[in-house]
């Protein structure tokens, strides 16, 4: 029965994910930098700060495959970022190298490619086009699991996720939208899948809205059931209550491209 560890337990995502990894993973060890409120006494829980290496060392002892879901996960000052994502995640990594881990699945972002214009298709083949301190971090996050899994053997599965959730939250969101469950299936495919070395994949359900060609993940066997098309009234409804936001809503980052815009937007796409 292999051993994983989920640091970012406390978090969003983490949260959810604590109520349907268990069935998959009975050997769950949860990490974050402070314990989540609802620890149950069934649920192993060892804290650790990302940027602190010996302490991440330690909660990868005995560590088959890991969920990085740590660090911080929305647009902040830079040397939060630093600390949480980049630091943080170059800490990860080494001290899953030098703990003997076999996988690491990356929480990576749709922000490494948010100023990617909403009317193009994108692959995981491009050039990063980050739309904030968050997405680089994100963008480096990926270049240190290529190189850990080129350089060291480890076996790593980066996911660029879209927007996590029951329902999508606006009309964005039906382009990005991704289900728990679905996330469930990819995070398996990363540990597990024989085949993985270095992967990028979308973190996405089944989005006829998206703006993104997801084909490594169905080669590896990638399934959703989600379908944001599903929620489309909610999501419209939802939309209608937000202002128009110029930049935000012609790039697929949204609002983390517009936010601190000082650029030329006619420059930043030409066709
Ligand atoms: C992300 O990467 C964030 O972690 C999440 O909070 C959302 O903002 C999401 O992207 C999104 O793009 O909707």
């Amino acid at each position: 029965m292999p051993r994983i560890l989920m640091t970012g337990a406390s978090g969003g995502i983490g949260t959810r994910l604590r109520e349907l990894l268990p069935k998959i993973y009975p050997d769950l060890v949860l990490s974050d930098l402070t314990e989540p409120a609802n620890l149950s006494s069934n649920e192993t829980f060892k804290q650790a700060d990302l940027a602190d290496l010996a302490a991440v060392e330690s909660i990868c002892e005995g560590v088959d495959g890991i969920l990085h879901f740590g660090g911080f996960s929305v647009e902040g000052p830079w040397d939060t970022i630093l600390q949480a994502n980049i630091i943080g995640t170059y800490n990860l990594f080494e001290a899953a190298r030098r703990q003997g881990v076999k996988r690491v699945v990356f929480a990576s972002s749709n922000h490494t490619m948010g100023f990617y214009p909403r009317h193009s298709r994108i692959g995981t083949d491009v050039t990063p086009r980050p739309d904030s301190r968050y997405g680089v971090s994100k963008v480096f996050g990926e270049a240190v699991g290529a190189l850990y899994a080129d350089k060291h053997g480890l076996g790593v599965t980066c996911l660029r996720i879209g927007n996590f959730g029951d329902r999508p939250l606006d009309q964005r969101r039906l382009s990005i939208f991704l289900t728990p469950e679905d996330l469930v299936q990819l995070c398996q495919i990363g540990l597990e899948h024989p085949g993985i070395h270095f992967e990028v994949f979308y973190g996405a359900s089944y989005n006829e809205r998206a703006w993104w060609d997801n084909s490594r993940a169905y080669e590896f066997g990638y399934r959703p059931s989600g379908r944001a098309e599903d929620f489309r009234e909610h999501a419209t409804a939802e939309q209608a209550k937000l202002p128009a936001d110029p930049v935000g809503d012609f790039y697929q980052g949204g609002a983390f491209c517009s936010t601190e815009f000082d650029g030329d937007a006619s420059r930043v796409w030409k066709p």
